[in-house]
């Protein structure tokens, strides 16, 4: 793409079109880190903001893929198209294989209707979270309806992640016992609705009746949604319908009065907004500490005590702000 600038409004028109091509090519701008990659998405920006973005966190192994795989074929049989952003896919999708950006579900490799994207966790936090932006802004522009962001649950990476998702959906699987002690907080403030796979296997009971408790321990009837509580079985679609459900009745309490959706709307702007701040800050930082062996002269200077870690994050920092 070059910088002409009636050279990128025809390409901003093309995925703006729905184009797949241009779509996974604008992607590749964005990994790349070119510098037209913010220009193209400043253009695409104000045509967002009409898919519904739905995340599905979980624990490593919870079929996190399956049950996304299992959503996909519902969406597309509601006649809507599928976008798939997975994040830091540490096992492929249900007999998948990942063929270059694409990892490919068997039964929707073919369909145009669904783009599947994965991304692997390198950088800083505030990259991963830049790029899923970037990439979940570039599938809303070429006019996909939902788009479903997979994310491992355990860091705080991901935590950022799920403030784009308008629902999310927090994957447990029976047999947690103790464990959910431990992860409750993080949960309960995270989940729009519960999916309890693997309710083939024994616990589920004890784990929705566990749920229950915590719900009822934090209030969270107060707020005005109670987050449902699915079972499902991602390997044979059982309860698969009932959880598009209740994403579904979740969209829809978006309307309702004591609904928090215009805050949380909110909260996803500023989101977005912070994570490009502190992308850039971090960039900005690496550069100001200099290469290598200048960076190790500096850190030999604060070991010997000849200067201190206050001096020296006052003086990058008057530095960028000159700069
Ligand atoms: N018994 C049973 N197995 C399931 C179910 N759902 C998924 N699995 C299996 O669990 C394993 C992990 O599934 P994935 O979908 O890859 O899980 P994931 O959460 O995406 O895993 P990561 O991306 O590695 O975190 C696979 O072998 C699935 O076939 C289920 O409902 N019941
Ligand atoms: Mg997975």
């Amino acid at each position: 793409v070059s910088t002409d600038p009636a050279a990128i409004d025809a390409f901003v028109a093309r995925i703006l079109d729905g184009s797949v091509r241009a779509g996974a090519r604008a992607m590749r701008l964005v990994d790349d880190r070119e510098p037209i990659a913010g220009a193209i998405l400043d253009r695409l920006y104000r045509h967002t903001g009409r898919a519904r973005v739905i995340g599905i966190t979980g624990n490593p192994g919870s079929g996190k893929s399956t049950l996304t795989d299992r959503l996909v074929a519902h969406y597309r049989r509601q006649g809507k198209r599928v976008g798939v952003v997975a994040v830091d896919p540490s096992s492929p999708f249900t007999g998948g294989a990942i063929l270059g950006d694409r990892i490919r579900m068997n039964q929707h490799a073919t369909d145009p209707g669904v783009f599947i994207r994965s991304l692997a966790t390198r950088g800083n936090l505030g990259g991963l979270s830049r790029s899923t932006n970037d990439v979940v802004a570039i599938l809303d522009a070429m006019g996909f309806d939902v788009i479903l962001l997979e994310t491992v649950g355990v860091g705080q990476d991901e935590v950022e992640i799920v403030k784009l998702a308008h629902t999310s959906v927090v994957v447990l699987v029976p047999g947690l016992g103790d464990d959910i002690q431990a992860i409750k907080a993080g949960i309960l403030e995270i989940a729009d609705v519960f999916a309890i796979n693997k309710a083939d296997r024994d616990g589920a009971d004890r784990t929705i009746r566990d749920i229950r408790n915590l719900q009822m321990l934090a209030d969270v009837a107060a707020s005005g949604w109670t987050p449902p509580i699915v079972r499902t079985v991602a390997t044979t679609d059982e309860g698969v319908a009932e959880l598009v459900d209740a994403i579904a009745a979740h969209e829809a309490h978006a309307q309702d009065a004591d609904s928090d959706a215009p805050e949380r709307l909110r909260r996803r702007e500023a989101h977005i907004l912070e994570s490009l701040i502190r992308d850039r800050l971090v960039e900005r930082m690496a550069e100001a500490l200099g290469d290598a062996p200048t960076r190790r002269a500096l850190l030999e200077r604060l070991v010997a005590r000849e200067t201190t870690p206050y001096a020296e994050a006052q003086r990058v920092l008057d530095g960028l702000l000159r700069g």
